[in-house]
């Protein structure tokens, strides 16, 4: 039995949530909280989630719980088998991770500060709003992110996207409030918001 350590409302463990439910595969969860993260240090040796553990194998990382998933159970597929297109996934995950993912980060960073810098909010906060037209223009005539099919670019964009519409009112995460705060689409990008609610109808483990 697969073995999942999350954390309640973690957008990087929803990635993995999706992966596992969508190829059909059942975990045994271990939930922690983030006061006290001993039980994920104790298997992985570092603090975050969502951690995997398949027998003796412990992965530790969303895109390498992700890439794990497909190589030992590959079908239904989230990763496209010919070369080309699964060199797109990889630029969309560093892409995502590494260049969108920074605005919201930085927001974060400021609001932890004792005096935030508003004009490093307002710049960041700007180009939150502006990624909105990207993801709707990658959604023009086709049904997700890269193509008709569900796939892991889905999985690892739509946790954080689904704040556009989304929040369980008992998350009160800063992090979360940045994304809904900035992602907010009130009847804008129409097709972004088709693909939230297509997304979000989808299991999760
Ligand atoms: N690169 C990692 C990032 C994991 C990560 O940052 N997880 C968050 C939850 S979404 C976490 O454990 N945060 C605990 C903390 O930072 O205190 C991944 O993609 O899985």
């Amino acid at each position: 039995m697969l073995r999942l350590y999350r954390a309640r409302f973690s957008t990087n463990v929803e990635r993995v949530a999706l992966a596992l439910a969508n190829k059909g595969l059942e975990v045994e969860s271990v939930a922690i909280s983030y006061e006290d993260r001993s039980p994920v240090v104790r298997v992985s040796g570092q603090g975050l989630v969502p951690v995997l553990v398949d027998g003796d194998e412990v992965i530790p990382d969303s895109v390498h719980i992700l890439r794990y998933l497909e190589a030992h159970w590959p079908d239904p597929p989230l990763f496209p088998r010919d070369a080309a297109r699964s060199a797109e996934l990889d630029v969309f995950f560093d892409w995502f991770n590494e260049v969108w993912k920074r605005a919201p980060n930085a927001i974060e960073d400021e609001l932890e500060r004792d005096d935030p810098d508003e004009e490093q909010v307002a710049q960041h906060a700007a180009r939150m709003r502006a990624s909105l037209d990207r993801f709707e223009a990658l959604l023009d005539g086709r049904d997700h992110l890269l193509g008709d099919d569900f796939s892991a670019a889905d999985c690892v964009a739509f946790p954080f996207l689904k704040y556009g519409k989304l929040r369980d009112r008992a998350d009160d995460e800063l992090f979360h409030r940045i994304l809904e705060d900035n992602l907010r689409l009130d009847g804008t990008h129409p097709r972004l918001s088709a693909w939230i609610d297509r997304v979000n109808e989808r299991p999760r483990a």
